[in-house]
């Protein structure tokens, strides 16, 4: 997703699913369908979004009892995976005060993260670089010791460090029926798509992305199209502020052979209890649709590299060279860029 860097040094609720199975679909809309599966936790559904004449389908594979091994083996698969619930919940609920304090623009660091684009409407989404800059629980979730050793072990690695953390906040949808729903999507892209400025095509730099309030069927889910991180670089149709719309995907099918453009068509949806998350490959096509329901949908998303990684050198415009070198000098002191796993001698760049 794109992402800015600000020149700053970095200072150093409970929200736990209410009982429901993963099989309740929240009544909403007209003409909705729900097919469970209970056993395995995954189902399909497809529901309608209020005012907007669209309908959205999705299928959940979130397991609670997923190991890291299992974990691993999905996400080279699929090029994602859904992991359980490892965030202690007495940090949740910190990091979701520390979330209300930065979106109400209070900072118990005193240094302001980066925000484009908001106009103030309460209905918009929000999106917040570098959250963690700002408030000291958002920083301890980034390094915290059960979401880094899931993830070491996962993807058998040695080293992990965040390189860009972001805050996402879908506010909910109006009570009053009759009131648009604000626009929350997020449109489909790769992340690769806005990183080539700073990392080698082959620099293993991934996501997890880790849900902070309930994710339901309605809440604007993340969705991923499942084994498109094999498809390669898609040049067109990427638009993290796009609305997640089929004209998107179009635009990714010319750059798709005819035999793998059903990779494309049925995407896969994060349906998530708070403290679980997901784990996302550079080149999967994802992106979220907006939030319909009557509960805000938050996120962190932590941006994060392996030994397997190596900043790019270079030759970019100004800005993203600026932004590149400022990178580096994260990197390199860990200001802004913890270290969540192994120790710093492991970090490909230092090798
Ligand atoms: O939270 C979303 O809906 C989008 C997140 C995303 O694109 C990402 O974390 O790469």
């Amino acid at each position: 997703m794109p992402a800015v860097f600000q020149v700053s040094p970095f200072v150093t609720a409970p929200q736990a699913r209410r009982g429901r199975s993963s099989c309740d679909l929240v009544s909403f809309g007209r003409g909705h369908r729900n097919k469970c599966s209970p056993g395995l936790q995954t189902y399909t559904c497809t529901f309608n979004i209020r005012n907007s004449g669209e309908s959205a389908t999705c299928a959940s594979e979130h397991r609670e009892s997923a190991t890291a091994e299992e974990v691993g083996e999905a996400y080279r698969r699929d090029g994602f995976a859904f992991g359980p619930r490892v965030i202690p919940v007495d940090l949740l609920t910190r990091v979701n005060a520390g979330c209300d304090e930065v979106l109400s623009g209070i900072y118990d660091t005193g240094i302001s993260p980066t925000e484009i684009g908001f106009t103030g409407d309460p209905t918009q989404l929000r999106k917040i670089d570098n959250p963690h800059f700002s408030n000291r629980s958002i920083a301890e979730l980034v390094t915290s010791p059960e979401l880094a050793q899931f993830l070491a072990k996962a993807l058998g690695t040695s080293f992990i460090q965040a390189w860009m953390v972001q805050l996402l906040h879908k506010p909910p949808a109006p009570l009053d029926e009759t009131s648009p729903v604000g626009n929350t999507a997020v449109g489909w892209h790769q992340d690769r798509h806005y990183w080539v400025p700073w990392w080698t095509p082959e620099s293993e730099v991934l996501t997890a992305w880790i849900a902070l309030s309930d994710v339901e069927e309605d809440s604007g889910p993340l969705c991923f199209f499942k084994g498109t991180q094999e498809l390669g670089y898609l040049p067109e149709g990427a638009d993290f502020f796009g609305a997640a719309s089929d004209e998107q995907l179009e635009k990714m099918r010319l750059h798709v052979s005819t035999e793998d453009a059903h990779l494309l068509e049925a995407p896969v949806a994060g349906v998530l209890p708070a403290g679980a998350f997901s784990l996302h490959h550079r080149l999967i096509v994802h992106g979220s649709k907006s939030n319909v329901s009557r509960k805000p949908r938050r996120s962190i998303a932590i941006h994060f590299i392996t030994e397997k990684a190596m900043p790019e050198s270079g030759s970019g415009g100004s800005n993203d060279l600026i932004n590149l070198q400022i990178m580096k000098g994260m990197l390199e002191d860990k200001s802004g860029c913890p270290l969540m796993f192994g120790s710093e001698k492991d970090a490909g760049y230092a090798l």
